[in-house]
């Protein structure tokens, strides 16, 4: 039991867990430790790119205090998205205060900061919109005696006050590194319900990510429910009416990521990856031979019929519809050729189209029908590193995903030189756990150490943290991914010098504290009791 207690008091890495316990960890696990000091820059983070901190302190006042549009603001009122906004982190920053009744006698004081104006200074309003990858997320914030934050077109209010009841007066102007800062989540492998998906959506917004990467069906399961092909999951899903996602749980999980700031990128992985493709949609995947005869199973989707492109037209369309965001993610990666070669009407069509016995030629000319279909649905499309590697033609605004941990700079070298934009997975697989803080790995990776121009490194527009499902689900899957991703948010944000480990963990372990007592993330909670962090 105690030793269950230490370690689970080692992983979190939290000061306040672990104060009153005795440890006996070997020296060499120890010494490779950050020292846990206090930062200049409090529970910032991720930090922002320029911050200027003064000792002057106001205080907080629950009862008085309150946020609204200055006079000046180009948006307000009428934006659902800001009033939203707003609301949210008056509760972010009260709740618990107000619940306690902590604020109700007190009065104000005169050095009390009673309101934070909100002040949008750019023209044009994403208030109804979708946020892209050129939204504008900057903003600059200025601690007077009021407080006043001017910013950008995003609305995300990126409030470094968030939980605290007093304030330093401090001046900020703050912009991301990378525009593309995403979350893969798996809901294929284990089913994941709505709560678990919001609750990382909020947590996300919390570290600034701002891309969802929905990695909505694969191998074992398909609970995304098709309008079009409603047999999909009817059949696919690992229960037809409970582990499925219906256009309204998408509608919800896409306005609640709108109104964050963060856009929704689906994926629908095919030619490989497409088991529980087949349970409901019959031909469309590849026979798979045992000699002579059909062995019963199938591989992937079966590339020589053209009631496959039939279907993945339908189909696009529809995720077209569904999906408002300008990418849909098509996957492509890990193909299993053993299928293919097995079959004799595959080997036939090989021979027909002159591939030989290069089996990722048939893979690309899936792949570039695909394309072409989506094409014509008016979306862009990322995909994984393979697609681009075998050589498949792709549109100038193609995402290339690089997920391979084998010569990772290399590719990224070959992928913008061809011109091509990027995001970058390898170092980031937070699905891989190891004793210890793993986190200092996530945070140490440079997504620019690559040899290259700068016109190269600037199509690297950012990357993903991937959580792929085999071993998590509602849960384990929240704990384990905070405050471990947050070390991603800080390396896509922040400045690229920004890396000093021992200032990082002091503000990690106060902003870990800070996201595990919100409630709306409830499995973090429950590791710690109260706290006035
Ligand atoms: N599922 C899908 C996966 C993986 C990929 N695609 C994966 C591969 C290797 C590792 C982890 C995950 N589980 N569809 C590769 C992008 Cl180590």
């Amino acid at each position: 039991m105690f030793a269950t207690l230490k370690f689970a008091a080692l992983l979190l890495a939290v000061v306040v867990c672990w104060a009153t316990q005795d440890y006996d960890y070997n020296d060499a696990e120890i010494d490779e430790e950050p020292t846990l000091g206090d930062s200049p820059y409090g529970s910032l983070w991720p930090l922002p790119q320029k911050v200027q901190i003064s000792t002057v302190v106001f205080k907080l006042s629950g009862a008085s205090f309150h946020i609204f549009d200055a006079k000046a603001s180009s948006s307000g009122a009428s934006c659902r998205l800001l009033q939203n906004a707003y609301r949210r982190y008056d509760e972010y920053i009260f709740t618990s205060s107000r619940k306690q009744g902590q604020n109700k006698s007190k009065k104000a004081l005169a050095s009390d900061m009673s309101e934070l104006q909100v002040w949008i200074t750019s023209a044009d309003s994403e208030c109804d919109s979708y946020p892209s990858v050129t939204s504008d997320e900057s903003l600059t914030q200025y601690s007077l005696c009021k407080l006043y934050q001017y910013f950008n077109n995003n609305f995300i209010l990126h409030l470094f006050i968030f939980s605290q009841k007093s304030i330093n007066r401090t001046d900020i102007h703050d912009f991301p590194r990378f525009a593309h800062r995403g979350l893969l989540l798996d809901t294929s492998r284990h089913f994941l319900p709505i709560k678990v998906i919001l609750a990382n959506l909020e947590a996300m917004a919390w570290n600034k990510f701002n891309v969802f990467h929905w990695h909505i069906v694969d191998d074992p399961s398909f609970p995304y429910l098709s309008r079009t092909f409603p047999q999909l999951s009817q059949h696919g899903a690992y229960h037809p009416y409970t582990h499925v996602y219906t256009p309204s749980d998408v509608k919800m999980i896409i306005e609640f990521a709108r109104l964050r700031g963060i856009r929704v990128v689906p994926e629908f992985d095919t030619p490989g990856h497409t088991q529980s493709w087949g349970k409901g949609q019959k031909d469309l995947l590849t026979p798979c031979y045992s000699g002579a005869s059909p062995s019963g199973s199938f591989g992937p989707v079966n590339p020589m019929l053209n009631t496959t492109y039939d279907f993945m037209s339908m189909f696009f369309k529809e995720v077209n519809t569904v999906f408002p965001d300008a990418y849909v993610h098509l996957g492509g990666d890990e193909v299993d050729f053993s299928c293919w070669k097995s079959n004799p009407d595959i080997q036939k069509f090989m021979e027909q189209q002159g591939f030989g016995m290069d089996y990722s030629k048939l893979e690309s000319f899936y792949i570039q029908r695909l394309l072409d279909i989506v094409t014509t649905t008016n979306k862009g499309y990322m995909i994984w590193q393979e697609v681009f590697d075998n050589g498949v033609k792709l549109k100038s605004d193609t995402v290339v995903h690089v997920w391979m941990g084998n010569k990772v700079e290399e590719e990224l070298q070959k992928v913008t030189e061809a011109g091509f934009t990027t995001i970058l997975s390898a170092p980031w697989y937070l699905d891989y756990i190891s004793y210890g803080q793993d986190w200092q790995k996530f945070y140490r990776a440079e997504p620019l150490s690559f040899k290259g121009t700068d016109a190269q490194k600037k199509l690297v527009i950012g990357g993903e943290a991937c959580l792929w499902g085999e071993y998590v689900d509602a849960t384990n899957l929240t704990p384990r991914l905070w405050p471990r991703a947050s070390a991603v948010g800080e390396r896509l944000w922040s400045d690229r010098d920004v890396r000093d480990l021992n200032d990082a963990y002091s503000r990690l372990a106060k902003h870990r504290c800070r996201m595990a007592y919100k409630p709306s993330v409830q499995p973090l909670s429950a590791c710690c009791g109260h706290s006035e962090h």
